[in-house]
């Protein structure tokens, strides 16, 4: 992709322009950003997922047996039938992964690294139906899929903005209204982190969020130093060598504290260990229990390629790659391995290509290091045989 090239999904920005005036800045309206969208899911095979066990939804009645009452799924056949005409959402997590043609729209967004988005969530709402004025930590876009929703827009919030008392959600008590628009089906909204907004279906109506994922500092520094000392060794210790003798014995001086400081960027300092950890963090499955993994030998494989088999990504599988001076890395479901470099044009086929099979994969079969990474990736369930 030109990174120059207007793109009618951006209303006909560049991905640059996007990137560099709006991404993280500023919202972007997008109107008929995908001319003539239907939604591939209707809402009741929307409110079908949700019944599902393994699929993770939820209702909010904004008069509810409580005010803004949330209903985690799954949930039974007659729930709907006793909600109310108006003024609730369903909301349906990770449909990309259950619904082929919804993982489709993130095609669209191939500008963006794919290890950064989330999963599509989709919303139904009645009319009137919303989730409370709110903000969100992470940067989204909102696809209109059908009906109509009225997007409210307000300030920039953080920590100290009054909620409601609620025990489950976080509803902004105060909403000052700086911009409003109503989207119809294609229309697209791009909302950066922290902006406060308020959606509510003026009739019935789905809208598809494609949120992306930015670990918090404190998350970062809680599982990276968790991985990272894995690798220190118990003689690693605080020392000071330089140590002065004592004015006062129980004062904790700055040189301590500098000693310390050494000692944390030291071990912090180490950049091939970070990207390790980085990358197995960004690919760890939002769902585990959906890379079962099956178990087949390599010869086992190879036949069934040889028969016409088709391999494809697992949808709840995240795969991502980077490069070290020791050759290039895959992570796959929070897992990394090290690979010959003459693996590398590999990576692009496991990581993006549609489907893998005898014409994509023969050469590769005959290479023993490729055989056993595919078949591990099987093993481990980030690939899977496709029926068609
Ligand atoms: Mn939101």
């Amino acid at each position: 992709m030109v990174s120059g090239q207007p793109l009618q999904l951006l209303g006909g920005l560049s991905a640059q322009t996007f990137l560099r005036d709006y991404w993280q800045k500023k919202p972007l309206l997008v109107r008929q950003a995908i001319p003539g969208f239907q939604s591939p899911i209707s809402a009741d095979e929307l409110a079908g997922l949700s019944l599902e066990e393994d699929v993770e939804s939820r209702l909010i009645l904004e008069q509810g047996q409580t005010p803004w009452e949330l209903r985690h799924g799954p949930f039974a056949e007659d729930t709907y039938q006793q909600l109310p005409e108006s003024h609730w959402t369903l909301l349906v997590q990770a449909v990309d992964q259950w619904v082929p043609e919804v993982a489709g729209l993130k095609e669209r967004f191939r500008f963006l690294p794919q290890w950064r988005m989330d999963d599509i969530m989709i919303s139904y709402a009645a009319p009137g139906g919303g989730v409370g004025p709110h903000y969100d930590n992470y940067d989204v876009f909102l696809l209109q899929a059908q009906g109509h929703r009225r997007w409210r827009i307000g300030p920039v919030c953080d920590g100290s903005s009054p909620l409601l008392d609620h025990p489950d959600l976080r509803i902004l008590a105060e909403f000052q209204n700086e911009d409003e628009w109503v989207l119809a089906p294609g229309d697209l909204l791009y909302l950066p982190p922290c902006l406060a907004h308020f959606g509510t279906a003026e009739d019935e109506c789905m809208t598809w969020s494609l949120g992306f994922r930015a670990p918090s500092a404190a998350e970062v520094l809680t599982h990276f130093s968790d991985f990272l000392a894995e690798f220190l060794p118990d003689e690693q210790r605080y020392t000071d060598p330089d140590l002065q003798p004592a004015g006062d014995s129980h004062k904790i001086t700055g040189d301590a504290v500098l000693r310390l400081k050494t000692l944390i960027q030291q071990s912090l300092d180490d950049d091939r260990l970070l990207l390790s950890w980085f990358g197995q963090f960004m690919t760890e499955p939002r769902y585990p229990e959906q890379l079962a993994g099956q178990e087949i030998s390599e010869a086992g494989l190879r036949r069934a390629i040889a028969d016409g088999a088709l391999l494809a990504r697992n949808p709840a599988s995240r795969l991502a790659w980077a490069e070290i001076d020791l050759g290039p890395l895959l992570f796959a479901g929070g897992q990394s391995r090290l690979l010959s470099p003459r693996l590398g044009p590999l990576l692009g086929l496991l990581c993006s290509a549609p489907a893998l099979y005898a014409d994509n994969l023969a050469a590769w079969l005959e290479d023993p290091e490729a055989l056993t990474l595919i078949t591990e990736l099987l093993r481990q369930g980030s690939l899977e045989f496709a029926s068609e």
